[in-house]
């Protein structure tokens, strides 16, 4: 299968006239731009784990910085742990926030409380995207262990904080160009 069959048509390697057909289709296409000036991003970020949370939370500031939020565009509001971090975001999205990242980490102990609480985080989160319409993005890490935490939290495989930020960004902008009545 080469590799223009499968970006073109998502895995399938299709012949050359089929290829040409299928190149030839230009939807428009949206995107959230990665420019988050004029957007008001809010943050919730748990204590629980807080050395992997602060790196989290520094990673999602700088990358906001970054695309052109501006700091008094940014509010952080800090919870117990990952488990409320969903009213958090409900209360967020509320204010008027044009996308919400909730940041932690649940690290697996030697009991089920794991599965509790990242589950409840993770459906929680959902729930509130979906009943609010505000991109709430998913920035809790869920690892074995702390190192394995500590490698997404800036480590040598980025920084969910920083990932967030930008989907947060992108997404604010795909909901604004979205809007009902008015054509992307
Ligand atoms: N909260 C976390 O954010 N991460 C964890 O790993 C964790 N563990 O393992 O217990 C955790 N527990 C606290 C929980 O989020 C609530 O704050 C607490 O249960 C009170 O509701």
């Amino acid at each position: 299968m080469t590799q223009e069959g499968r970006s073109a048509s998502g895995g399938h390697d299709l012949g050359s006239a089929a290829g040409a057909a299928l190149r030839a289709i230009r939807p428009r296409v949206v995107e959230g731009r990665l420019d988050g000036r004029g957007l008001r991003i809010a943050i919730a970020c748990a204590r629980f784990n807080e050395s992997v949370c602060e790196r989290l939370l520094e990673g999602a500031l700088v990358e906001l910085t970054r695309l052109g939020v501006r700091t008094e565009d940014t509010i952080v509001v800090r919870v117990p742990g990952a488990f409320e971090l969903p009213v958090a975001a409900l209360h967020l999205a509320r204010t008027g926030a044009d996308a919400v990242v909730c940041l932690g980490a649940v690290i697996r102990g030697e009991t089920p409380h794991f599965d509790f609480v990242a589950g409840a985080a993770a459906g929680g989160v959902a729930r509130v995207a979906e009943q609010t319409g505000v991109p709430v993005l998913f920035g809790v890490l869920t690892t074995d262990t702390q190192e394995q935490a500590l490698e997404r939290a800036g480590g040598r495989y980025g920084n969910k904080g920083a990932e967030c930020a930008s989907g947060a960004v992108a997404m604010a902008n795909l909901v604004k160009a979205l809007r009902p009545g008015r054509t992307p």
